[in-house]
């Protein structure tokens, strides 16, 4: 009896899932329902498989167990659980900044199709970085800063890694200097997670919980901060501009190619290749008017904000977009795939395409992505596409109407240049108190969140109290579909947010790109504090994850509260097994990292909460 109306709050999205149930093609809903009742140890975090002595559950209530074979305690089984969520999280973020890394290397090494289309980008990160640029050549520059990225990922001293040293102030650092958590190295802090956490190494829920922060800054400050700066100068620092999101961007007539995944080395060239006379011209000859390559997800949003490409949806509707049953091909890469689209895809004339070489999907087609052969294999594939076009069952095809329009692409450069070169406008508006303070929202749809609902909730509650959004990821798409990134959205905001966006011309919620662009977020907070001569964690500022479902949203929240900033969670996360654990990471982070988790799932009750915070923050400031 779950209906479609509680399943989304979008009217696209309620039409593909009727239209699923009715062609009996099953999605996510359907099969979270059948993995009723869901198990309660699970949800706790108390269950353990470390070893196979076990699987090993604690009795969080009755005379059960409450040691594990090996004598773990459920606060050690938690906070191990939490920490390997962490490394998880945090490996696919740095390892996406690593594959950018390297396509840089490739390309200036081995002739690999990527220029550098940023130069000025380029000098900047390399001047953070120490890195000399007058009178050299952008190839020595780049050299250099990759190297310095390189280092990152494998340098063995002790000191902090480089691209958290250049960009977080010194404030910040010291802070994680005095409480330990400096991350020394990317993939080192991953790796000793793992190695904590093995059967008996560290059972100190402390302990454990600050080797996840150092991993989680790692990726916030290191990772994921790579992977912002290196595809700003491959593919251009985004730039603020009009675009269109949801399923009505597919197109009935033409050749549709869903990108979906999130590493932009691969989108990029399957874009450019969309565009390709010779291709275009073959779609033409199957009779299509020409090729629609668009975004899901993640790599949508790189797309939508660099370059303008329409975006198709986020998490929750990647089967959906398949229901259509008007597109030719989705191409995917890594992360937030769900395995069921070869499943989905059965159904209709699809192809599904995967990419990497890290993922592959049994019942896909396999076209293997390699940065030096980029742009034959990226034809290859929108040829793939085209060539499907002729198998498309016309009586099958239901796109809906539903598209948004939406302004995007505030990158801080562009948010900078948009506010006349500084950020002082911004920070005259909030010591004024116009505006109040600004929250970054972030990440994920989760199925057992009505779609976007808690998104678009939750953001509607704080511009009413004049707080400013910033955010990106899947809350990034259902904002665009929801019509928030659009100027005029301003008159639902309180009236002093309206007037500042009004007088900019901007949208009172900011759309700064995909997950990995938190690191964006971090980079406008750290520059804040800077102007203002404090620490993150004085000034007016709040986080959220509110419909947070990957391990991924795990790290992103945990650096954020590392970096000072607290930080509310829509959902739970399986760690309410271990009192001790909780209590760690939503009271004692405070005073060691200056932010710390809040959780609640009513997002009406978490704009209060996050706004009470707020002008806590704005009273101890004295504004
Ligand atoms: Ni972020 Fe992107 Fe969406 Fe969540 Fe998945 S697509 S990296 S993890 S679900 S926001
Ligand atoms: Fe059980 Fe300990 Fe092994 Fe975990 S590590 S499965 S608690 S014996």
């Amino acid at each position: 009896n779950w209906k479609p109306e509680d399943k989304s709050i979008d009217q696209a999205t309620q039409e593909m899932i009727k239209k699923a149930e009715k062609e009996n093609i099953e999605t996510i809903w359907d099969r979270l329902e059948a993995q009723q009742p869901q198990c309660g140890y699970g949800q706790l975090g108390i269950c353990c498989k470390n070893c196979f002595q076990g699987p090993c559950r604690i009795d969080p209530f009755g005379d059960g167990p409450k040691k594990g074979v090996c004598g773990a305690t459920a606060d050690t089984i938690v906070a191990r659980n939490l920490a390997r969520m962490i490394a998880a999280g945090a490996a696919a973020h740095s390892d996406h900044g690593r594959h950018v890394v390297i396509a840089m290397y490739e390309a200036i090494e081995h002739g690999a199709p990527y220029p550098i289309k940023d130069e000025k980008k380029l000098k900047s990160v390399a001047k953070k970085l120490g890195i000399a640029v007058d009178n050299r050549e952008i190839k020595e520059i780049a050299k250099d800063v990759i190297k310095k990225a390189f280092e990152d990922f494998g340098k063995q001293d002790d000191s902090i890694i480089n691209f958290a040293d250049a960009y977080a102030n010194d404030k910040r650092k010291q802070t994680w200097k005095d409480a330990g958590v400096a991350p020394r190295n990317i993939d080192r802090e991953v790796v000793e997670i793992m190695h904590r956490t093995t059967m008996g190494v560290d059972h100190d829920t402390v302990s454990l919980i600050a080797q996840g922060i150092k991993a989680s800054l790692g990726d916030g400050w290191g990772g994921s901060l790579i992977a912002t700066e290196f595809q700003d100068i491959l593919f251009g620092t985004p730039q603020i501009g009009k675009r269109e999101a949801n399923l009505g961007v597919l197109k009935e007539d033409y050749v549709n190619i869903v990108v979906h995944g999130h590493e932009p080395v691969l989108s990029e060239k399957i874009i450019e290749a969309a565009q390709d006379p010779e291709l275009i011209e073959l779609a033409k000859k199957y009779g299509a008017k020409g090729i629609n390559a668009v975004g899901m997800c993640c790599t949508g949003l790189e797309l939508l904000v660099r370059h303008g490409t329409p975006i198709a949806g986020n998490y929750l509707q990647q089967e959906l977009a398949i229901v259509t049953g008007a597109v030719e091909a989705m191409v995917v890469d890594v992360q937030c795939i769900m395995p069921s689209l070869v499943d989905v895809a059965r159904c209709f004339h699809t192809k599904i395409i995967d990419t990497s070489s890290l993922a592959t999907f049994p019942g896909a087609t396999h076209i293997k992505f390699d940065e030096r052969k980029a742009d034959e294999i990226a034809k290859e594939i929108v040829r793939t596409a085209v060539e499907n076009f002729s198998n498309r069952e016309k009586n099958k095809v239901q796109i809906p109407k539903g598209k948004s329009e939406a302004i995007g692409g505030f990158s801080v450069e562009a948010t900078l240049e948009a506010l006349g070169g500084s950020l002082q406008p911004l920070e005259d508006a909030i010591k004024s108190g116009t505006i109040r303070g600004i929250v970054g929202i972030v990440g994920c749809n989760n199925v057992k969140v009505k779609h976007n609902y808690n998104h678009i909730t939750l953001t509607n509650e704080l511009i009413k109290n004049d707080i400013l959004i910033i955010g990106t990821g899947c809350w990034a798409t259902a904002c665009a579909e929801y019509g928030i990134f659009l100027p005029e959205y301003a008159k639902n905001a309180g009236d002093g947010l309206r007037t500042i966006c009004e007088s900019l011309g901007i949208p009172p919620a900011l759309n700064m790109g995909s997950c990995v662009d938190c690191s964006r977020m971090l980079v406008l907070a750290d520059l804040m504090a800077r102007d203002l001569g404090v620490d993150i964690s004085d000034l007016p500022l709040a986080g959220s994850a509110t419909e947070a479902m990957t391990e991924k949203a795990v790290s992103i929240g945990t650096y954020f509260v590392a970096s000072g900033i607290f930080t509310h969670l829509g959902t739970t996360p399986p760690v309410l097994g271990s009192q001790e654990v909780v209590k760690v990471l939503t009271e004692n982070a405070f005073d060691i990292v200056g932010g710390a988790f809040y959780v609640e799932p009513d997002p009406v009750k978490a704009a209060k909460t996050l706004t009470e915070y707020i002008e806590k923050k704005r009273k101890a400031l004295g504004i």
